[in-house]
């Protein structure tokens, strides 16, 4: 399919989905959701692709938010459209069987931060501005912001930043857990594309196992979270990976990984 609003390279086993509406800060607007949901829908058939790292063009915004010249236009048939298009595509990044990892490189507000917070994990720029500014919009969070994030930085956290419309600095980001590491902006996609490289070199079944323990259990109490851990780990003996890596140990080289989740 050929995008108009965002870019989509692979490289190796490493897809990239860049959003790019640069004269709108990169705000997410009808087109870039179904684009975005047509592109990790087509990633999600590609059995090569090992890691998706998304980001934004340019070194200003990761993603402004959702469109708000679009959204002051929408009528009950297109905000069910939009709605529901971009539901799909943030549950679909966060049960995707390959990790999605966010290089958040500039404002990542509203929509864009919903948009990093269903990846799995946020790598920033030290020029980062996050927060969810719909307040000030008279709207709340449409893409899941008032649940991941609450889900993130815990009950009282997420109601201040919601309710005032704050934004924090990158560094202000890492103490509450939003972004994993920030680094400074001319590091970010080669501290990504390590992260993923490293990841890629992994079996593909462990850890789509481990990715989808932790986002399950975590949907659920302690018991049954131990009880898909179970599951999970005897679907990772399922796979030749588990003896693989064990055996290349004991030999004292490198495992090679070849398991598929197809079998
Ligand atoms: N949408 C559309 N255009 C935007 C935009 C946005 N979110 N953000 C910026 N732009 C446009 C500006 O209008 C301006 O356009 P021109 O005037 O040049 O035509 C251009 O980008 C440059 O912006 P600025 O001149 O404002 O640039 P600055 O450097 O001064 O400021 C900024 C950068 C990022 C601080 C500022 O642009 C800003 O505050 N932007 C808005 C941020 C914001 O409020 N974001 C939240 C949007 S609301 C839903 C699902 C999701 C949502 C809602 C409903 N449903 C399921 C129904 C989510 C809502 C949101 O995300």
């Amino acid at each position: 399919m050929a995008y108009e609003t965002i870019l989509f390279d692979t490289t190796d086993a490493i897809a990239k989905i860049t959003v790019n509406r640069p004269k709108a800060l990169n705000a997410l607007n009808s087109q870039v959701v179904d684009e975005l949901l047509a592109a990790v829908e087509e990633i999600e058939k590609n059995e090569d692709i090992r890691v998706l790292i998304i980001t934004g063009a340019g070194e200003k915004v990761f993603v402004a938010g959702a469109d708000i010249t679009e959204l002051a236009k929408l009528n009950p048939v297109s905000a069910k459209h939009f709605a529901s298009q971009g539901h799909k595509l943030m549950l679909k990044l966060e049960s995707l069987s390959i990790p999605v990892l966010a290089a958040v490189n500039g404002f990542a507000l509203g929509g864009g931060l919903e948009l990093a917070l269903a990846c799995d994990f946020i790598y920033a720029s030290e020029n980062v501005k996050v927060g969810q500014p719909e307040i000030d919009l008279g709207i709340i969070p449409g893409f899941g912001g008032t649940q991941r994030l609450a889900r993130i930085v815990g009950k009282n956290m997420a109601k201040e930043m919601i309710l005032t419309g704050m934004r924090l600095s990158a560094e202000e980001a890492e103490k509450k857990g939003i972004v994993n590491r920030v680094v400074p902006a001319a590091e970010l996609m080669e501290t990504a594309e390590k992260s993923a490289r490293s990841i890629a070199k992994k079996g593909r079944v462990s850890v789509y196992a481990a990715k989808q323990a932790i986002n399950n259990g975590l949907d659920t109490d302690l018991k049954n979270g131990c009880e898909i851990e179970i599951n999970s780990f005897a679907l990772c003996m399922a796979s030749p990976d588990a003896n693989e890596g064990t055996t290349a140990f004991l030999e004292k080289r490198q495992p090679e990984f070849k398991g598929s989740l197809k079998e």
